[in-house]
């Protein structure tokens, strides 16, 4: 009964943004990805998704549009004044305000959501977070006119007992181009674990596609929990099959701005001690079936941010209920270390969203 109720809904995501194979029987059907399923979302989606962000080019300078569209990122050193970076780091140390928690492996992650109503207290962030020059490299990379949704974002290596960060190991975040960036407040090396990413690695070569045909059949029988998810990793013999280059890692000084696709395959590089990267940290993602790139209408950002912050508080009360905490638990900060022995509840991790960047995200942070 509950398959035929649900039949209807499955058939629509395929339509979406919807990335898993283990919660939609469809987007899951070896049947359907021996016919092209899997590999013809893909298709359909990189052909919009591209056309998206040639609409939103405009105010890009054109050597980093060509560095977009080859490599999959853009890097800007020295992104803003001196003064703004010291402003910033302050603002981010004393900020006095919600403070959410994922524990993934040995890596700690904290982050402090910039809504309307926190931005008030931050008004440094606030004010580049409105600077015309971000949000157009933002709104072109993501293909969205929507701003994405933004953070203050710490991680902290090496901070608990636990396996490996699971962000170490290279992935792809989903099936179509989205958009990730990075304002790093730190300088950033092998130290404190520097993003990194394959160049060139978002496009579909002949190549790309073969491998995603067959592994969407293989994930289709059974896979690992992030490649069921639909983040796809990458081991070193898919890499030379593909023919892909080598991982850059981004060893960058603070002040760099990175933007990234994170559909190309990436990851948290390794951090050689225990150690922190705080960074002003934005998500985008959207159904990359729909044509449209939207319209920056205030109130329809402070209504997705709101919406965010009212299916987490949901998944808190949930996970209270069972006598756990949620995946993306509240922190007091002056106590962060007792929170390791926390029952954490991750069944949340494959909960359907209210809001795009909810699953999207909580799906990577389990990646
Ligand atoms: O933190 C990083 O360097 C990359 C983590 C990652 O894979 C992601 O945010 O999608
Ligand atoms: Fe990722």
């Amino acid at each position: 009964m509950k398959r035929v109720l649900l039949t209807p809904v499955w058939v629509i995501q395929i339509f979406t943004q919807s990335k898993s194979f283990t919660s939609n029987p469809l987007i899951g059907s070896r049947l359907a990805n021996r016919s092209g399923l899997h590999v013809a979302r893909i298709v359909v989606a990189h052909l919009i998704m591209g056309l998206r962000m040639r609409m939103l080019a405009g105010g890009v300078a054109s050597e980093l549009r060509k560095t977009w569209y080859r490599d999959g990122f853009m890097v800007i050193e020295n992104f803003l004044e001196p003064e703004q970076v010291a402003a910033l780091r302050q603002e981010a140390e004393n900020a006095d305000t919600e403070v959410r928690e994922c524990i993934q492996g040995d890596t700690l992650t904290h982050r402090i959501q910039l809504d309307k109503a926190t931005l008030r207290g931050l008004p440094c962030f606030n004010a580049v977070l409105n600077e015309p020059r971000l949000q157009s490299l933002l709104k072109f990379a993501a293909g969205k006119r929507v701003r994405p949704i933004a953070y203050i974002q710490t991680i902290k290596n090496g901070f608990v007992d636990g396996p490996k960060d699971p962000q170490k190991n290279l992935h792809s975040d989903t099936f179509h181009p989205t958009m990730k960036s990075w304002y790093f407040l730190d300088n950033v090396d092998e130290r404190n674990g520097p993003f990194t990413f394959v160049p060139g690695s978002h496009r579909l070569s002949l190549a790309r596609l073969k491998w995603e045909y067959k592994k969407s059949i293989e994930i289709s029988a059974g896979a690992d929990r992030y490649s069921g998810n639909g983040s796809l990793r990458l081991t070193e013999a898919d890499a030379a099959e593909m023919g892909l280059n080598a991982p850059k890692a981004f060893s960058v000084p603070a002040n760099t701005l990175v933007v990234a696709n994170t559909h190309g395959f990436h990851c948290r590089g390794e951090a050689s001690s225990k150690s922190t990267r705080t960074e002003l940290w934005t998500i985008s993602r959207d159904n990359p079936f729909n044509p449209s790139p939207g319209l920056d209408l205030p109130w329809f950002d402070d209504l997705q941010n709101r919406a965010l912050a009212h299916w987490r508080r949901h998944l808190d009360k949930r996970a209270a209920a069972k006598g756990s905490v949620s995946s993306w638990h509240l922190v007091d900060l002056r106590n962060t270390i007792a929170n390791t022995d926390l029952n954490i509840d991750d069944t949340d991790v494959n909960s359907n969203a209210a809001v795009d960047e909810t699953q999207g995200d909580r799906i990577e942070n389990a990646a």
